[in-house]
C-alpha cells in the first residue's frame, strides 16, 4: 500500500443539542477529516480533536500543523504492506496521539477498501452488532437531566452515562435512582476531582454503579489506585490511558477496573487492539469510547468495537444525537434492542460519504503531496 496524496479538511457541524462536561459546555463540533490516497482507492478518517485543549492537549490546529507539517512526510510516497506498520513509521514524533490515528485510520480504511474487505476483519474483529450506551451532557436543572435521560432509554440504549462534577453529582444520581430504578447507570467526572474528594466519592457507592469515569486528574495513575482502594465502586480510566504500557501500569497498580478505549487518545487503531490485548490479558473488560464524532470517525470506532473484550457497551450512540444531518448517508442508528448494525455499504469502514455535505461544512481544505 502506498499513499500517495493526502488531504485534509476542518469542518464545522452545529451540534443538535449543547454537550456540557466537568471542562465546559459546547454548541458545535469543530474536527479535522483526512483523506489518503492510493491506487485509485481512498481512506478517510477523523480527527477527534477538539477546538480548545481541554479535554487533551491537541487541538484542531495542532493536529493541523503536525499532520501537514511532520506525519505527511512521514508517510506519503512510502510503501506500507500492512497498515500496522504506520504507527512506528511515525515514531520519531513524539505525543500527538490525534494527529497520528488520523493518519493511521484512514491508513486502514484505504487497505481494507484495497483488499475488498470490511475493516472489522481488517482489525481481527468478528461480525456483530454494537451495544450502545448514551453519554448524557450536564444539564441546567435536575428535571431537565431526568427528561433526557427518559428519552434516551425509550430509543433503547443498553446504559446511562451521566457527565459529573462537584456540585452536579450525588444528586443528580440520586434523581436517576428514583425515577427510574437499577437501570445500568455510570457517570464520567472527566478529571474534576482530587483525592482529597475520595470520602465524598465514595458516597456514590450506594447507588450500584457500573462504574466511575476518571475521577481524577488526566495525566494520573497512582491517586486513581489509591482511590480504587477507598471506593467499591469500579473506576474506569479514559484520559489517563495514552498507551499500552499505561494501561498494563493502571491495571497493576489496581488504578482501574475498566478501560475506555478511544483509538485518538492511543494514537489509531493498531495502539487500540494492543491496549485491547493487555487489558483481555489481564481480565478487564474495555468499551469503546466517543468523542462526539461524525458518522465517519462513528464508523471506524463500530468496526473497532467488534474485537472481543469490548465487553461493555460503548458511548457509539445514533447519528441524530449530535448532528441533524451527518456527514454520511445512511446515518448511523440504534435498534430498539440498544444495538447498533456495522455499516456495511462496500469494504473498509462501509458508509456513503455525502460530499456535498462535507464541503458545505468545510472551513479549510489543503492537499498534500510528496515533496
Ligand atoms: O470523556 O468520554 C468523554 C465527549 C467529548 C470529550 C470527552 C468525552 C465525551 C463523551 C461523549 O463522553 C461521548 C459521545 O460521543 O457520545
Ligand atoms: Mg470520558
Amino acid at each position: 500500500m502506498t499513499i500517495d496524496r493526502l488531504e485534509v479538511r476542518l469542518l464545522r457541524l452545529p451540534l443538535v443539542r449543547f454537550f456540557e462536561t466537568s471542562f465546559g459546555r459546547s454548541y458545535d463540533r469543530r474536527f479535522l477529516l483526512v483523506t489518503v490516497h492510493g491506487e485509485g482507492e481512498e481512506g478517510w478518517a477523523e480527527a477527534v480533536a477538539e477546538h480548545d485543549p481541554y479535554y487533551s492537549s491537541e487541538t484542531t490546529d495542532t493536529v493541523w500543523h503536525i499532520l501537514t507539517e511532520f506525519l505527511a512526510p512521514l508517510a506519503l510516497g512510502r510503501v506500507f504492506t500492512h497498515p500496522r506498520d504506520v504507527w512506528p513509521a511515525m515514531a520519531r514524533v513524539r505525543g500527538h496521539h490525534m494527529a497520528k490515528a488520523a493518519l493511521e485510520m484512514a491508513a486502514w480504511d484505504l487497505y481494507a477498501k484495497q483488499q475488498g474487505v470490511p475493516l472489522w476483519r481488517a482489525l481481527g474483529g468478528s461480525e456483530r452488532t454494537i451495544a450502545s450506551g448514551a453519554s448524557i451532557g450536564i444539564q441546567d436543572s435536575l428535571d431537565e437531566l431526568a427528561d433526557r435521560v427518559a428519552i434516551e432509554l425509550a430509543s433503547g440504549y443498553q446504559r446511562i452515562k451521566i457527565k459529573i462534577k462537584p456540585g452536579w453529582d450525588l444528586l443528580a444520581v440520586e434523581r436517576l435512582r428514583s425515577g427510574f430504578g437499577a437501570i445500568p447507570l455510570m457517570v464520567d467526572a472527566n478529571a474534576a476531582y482530587t483525592l482529597a474528594d475520595a470520602a465524598h466519592l465514595s458516597e456514590l457507592d450506594r447507588f450500584d454503579l457500573m462504574m466511575i469515569e476518571q475521577p481524577l486528574d488526566y495525566d494520573d495513575v497512582m491517586d486513581h489506585a489509591k482511590l480504587q482502594a477507598r471506593v467499591r465502586t469500579a473506576l474506569c480510566l479514559d484520559e489517563s490511558i495514552v498507551s499500552p504500557r499505561i494501561a498494563a501500569l493502571a491495571i497493576e497498580v489496581g488504578a482501574c477496573r475498566v478501560i475506555n478505549i478511544k483509538p485518538g487518545r492511543v494514537g489509531g487503531h493498531a495502539e487500540s487492539i494492543r491496549v485491547h490485548d493487555v487489558c483481555q490479558a489481564a481480565n478487564v473488560p474495555v468499551w469503546h469510547g466517543g468523542m462526539l464524532e461524525s458518522g465517519i470517525g462513528r464508523a471506524h470506532n463500530l468496526h473497532l468495537s467488534t474485537l472481543p473484550n469490548f465487553r461493555l457497551p460503548g458511548d457509539i450512540a445514533a447519528s441524530k444525537r449530535y448532528y441533524a444531518e451527518d456527514l454520511i448517508d445512511p446515518p448511523i442508528d440504534v435498534q430498539p434492542d440498544g444495538t447498533v448494525p456495522l455499516p456495511r455499504h462496500g469494504p473498509g469502514i462501509g458508509v456513503q460519504i455525502v460530499e456535498d455535505r462535507v464541503s458545505r461544512a468545510t472551513l479549510r481544505h489543503l492537499e498534500v503531496r510528496p515533496s
